[in-house]
């Protein structure tokens, strides 16, 4: 089956498709021809999710799966959230690093998770594109300074529950275990495989 993933994160895609192995055909935005930035303005993480794969099936046609993802940190009243990828007000990971530890200094309360929805666009001959949405999340604590060089975005100051090492001094098979956006992928790979076997 061919797929798009909605994304313009390098990384994502580089998680998704090791993943993925060769179970589905991805393909990029670039390989449909799509160059622009997708729209993310609806306020949630859901809600930005379902934009960006409608945005992808309205311009493109493509049947495809987009992933809104976000940290939200229990001392900040669910922040950064919605804003992760722009919470400096740039997309600079060691600025939102930066932002978000000054805001949690002499916070003892570091708990947090990361949270991912993949909104997944499929063709239906007869019924025009049908909408499922797929969620996954991992609880874990903010550490006081970043750990590690992998990964992205806040995965440095990201300790899983559980876990002794960042997702940033994990390697990427590993963050792929127990991540946020492995937990949505699992739910969508088993919705796909139903489909396939009905
Ligand atoms: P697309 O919209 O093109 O998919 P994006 O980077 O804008 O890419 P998001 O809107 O979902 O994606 O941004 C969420 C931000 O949250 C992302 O830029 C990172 O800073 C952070 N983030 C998301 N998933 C993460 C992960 O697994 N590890 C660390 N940080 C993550």
């Amino acid at each position: 089956m061919e797929l798009c993933f909605a994304t313009n994160n390098q990384h994502k895609l580089e998680e998704v498709s090791a993943r993925l192995g060769g179970a589905f055909h991805l393909k990029t935005l670039s390989a449909i021809g799509c160059t622009d930035e997708l729209p993310e303005t609806s306020g949630t993480i859901p809600g930005n999710s379902r934009q960006k794969a409608d945005y992808v099936w309205t311009h493109f046609g493509v049947s495809c799966f987009a992933d809104d993802s976000g940290l939200e940190v229990a001392a900040l009243n669910g922040e950064p959230g919605v804003d992760s990828a722009f919470y400096s007000g740039s997309r600079d990971a060691a600025a939102n690093i930066k932002k978000l530890l000054a805001n949690l200094d002499g916070t003892t309360d570091r708990k947090a998770r990361f949270i991912t929805v993949f909104t997944l666009l499929l063709h239906d001959r007869n019924a025009g594109p049908v909408e499922h949405q797929f969620d996954g999340v991992v609880d874990g604590q903010i550490l006081l300074e970043p750990r590690g060089i992998g990964g992205f975005g806040y995965d440095p100051i990201f300790l899983p529950d559980g876990y002794d090492r960042t997702f940033a001094e994990m390697s990427m098979d590993e963050k792929n275990k127990i991540s946020h956006r492995s937990q949505a992928l699992t739910k969508m790979v088993a919705y796909l495989d139903q489909q396939v076997n009905v």
